[in-house]
């Protein structure tokens, strides 16, 4: 294909309820979706991307304005004037751009969800993924209370969610972790994410984790602190699963190699693209590392796209894969359903959901034409 022009919609969508990490609490998700048009030899086709950084560079080094800049100034000039452009060269031809996973990773899925939609081919069929259904987890904020956040868990498996995961931070982890153990008995799976936010320094605590049976904990410690994930690894008896520290497969290799994460989370976006995220779903596999699919609130054209990768066989644990209700009232794209804890694998072509335009026209502040 060759692309023939490039346009970038922001929107503001608001939350159902504010949602709290250990970095800070989201009101509104800022968003950036690409909308790559290209002629290809079957016509001329459009392909869908969204950029997952958030609006401030709290969980890593992106944010949306900076994403916004980068595939405007650089990312889409260096693709524009490419014959025969595939999804499949697109990383290569931006290797020379240093960083920006997430803004990579936009613009490589709006290219491989073109590609997609010219073939007449789902992104579940490209991956040779052949679950029709993922299991969803519910990803819970750090609430004002302990009875708010057992009252908030509790209509989550009403709903039928099929694992649960709270955030903690340093002051919010052994008791509300204890409560809701308490609250929802052995066998319901139960794990927590720390979002970076403690240090070698709280290793007692996270070791009173231990007694709730936790199927995992999420990024405890630093971005870069690798070796002193594996130390911490060798103290406690939950699995360390990695978030923030996996951004390639190269690094997963090392943290795996390292001792430094037992399970880690894909985030396609967080590694580059969708295609990283497949590379690092094939070597954890290859060394019997659990992997499961993480969210970053995407809007449904997102999530879609990650209910497909996750149907991959190495994804063995529920993704933060949740219905379009949990995070708006309203989405962008028909909306992604939870029915008795599974979310379904869409087999239309293209990578996921395309946005509906008079939707994504309300929410929308601004459309940018990158080129044409
Ligand atoms: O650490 O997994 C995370 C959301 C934004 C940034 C980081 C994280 C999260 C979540 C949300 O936990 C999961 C979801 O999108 O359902
Ligand atoms: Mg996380």
């Amino acid at each position: 294909m060759i692309i023939t022009e490039v346009r970038l919609h922001r929107v503001s969508m608001p939350l159902i309820a504010p949602f709290t990490t250990s970095f800070g609490t989201e009101y509104i998700r800022e968003a950036l979706l690409v909308e790559v048009t290209a002629e290809t030899q079957n016509g001329a086709v459009t392909g869908w991307g969204e950029c997952v950084a958030m609006e401030e560079p709290l969980y890593s080094a992106e944010y949306v304005d900076g994403c916004t800049e980068v595939i405007r100034r650089w990312l889409v000039p260096a693709l524009t004037g490419v014959e025969g452009l595939v999804a499949e060269s697109v990383a290569h031809h931006l290797r020379h751009v240093v960083g920006h996973p997430m803004a990579k990773a936009a613009v490589e899925m709006a290219v491989l969800d073109a590609q997609l939609r010219a073939a007449g081919q789902s992104f579940q069929s490209y991956l040779g993924a052949t679950r029709s259904s993922v299991p969803s987890g519910v990803s819970v904020g750090i609430q004002d209370s302990i009875e708010q956040t057992l009252h908030v868990v509790a209509g989550y498996l009403d709903e039928g969610y099929a694992r649960i995961k709270l955030k903690i931070a340093p002051g919010w982890d052994v008791e509300p972790v204890r409560a809701v153990r308490r609250m929802v008995g052995d066998d319901v799976l139960l794990q927590v994410d720390a979002n970076a936010a403690y240090t070698l320094v709280d290793t007692s605590t996270l070791r009173r984790l231990d007694e709730f049976d936790l199927l995992l904990i999420e990024q405890p410690l630093a971005e870069n602190d690798l070796r002193q994930h594996a130390q911490l690894a060798s103290r406690l008896r939950t699995p360390i699963c990695l978030d923030e520290s996996i951004v390639s497969a190269e690094s997963a290799a090392d943290a795996i190699t390292l001792g430094a994460a037992q399970v880690i989370n894909i985030k396609p976006g967080r590694v580059g693209g969708y295609l990283e995220a497949v590379r690092i779903h094939d070597l954890a596999k290859a060394h019997g590392v659990a992997v499961w699919c993480g969210g970053m609130l995407e809007t449904g054209l997102g999530r879609s796209a990650n209910a497909a990768l996750a149907a991959l066989p190495g994804f063995v644990l529920p993704g933060d894969i949740s219905a379009s209700a949990r995070f708006y009232q309203l989405d962008i794209t028909e909306p992604v359903e939870m029915h008795g804890g599974e979310v379904e694998v869409d087999a239309t072509p293209g990578i996921g959901r395309a946005p509906i335009p008079e939707i994504l026209a309300r929410f929308r502040t601004a459309e940018i034409e990158v080129c044409r």
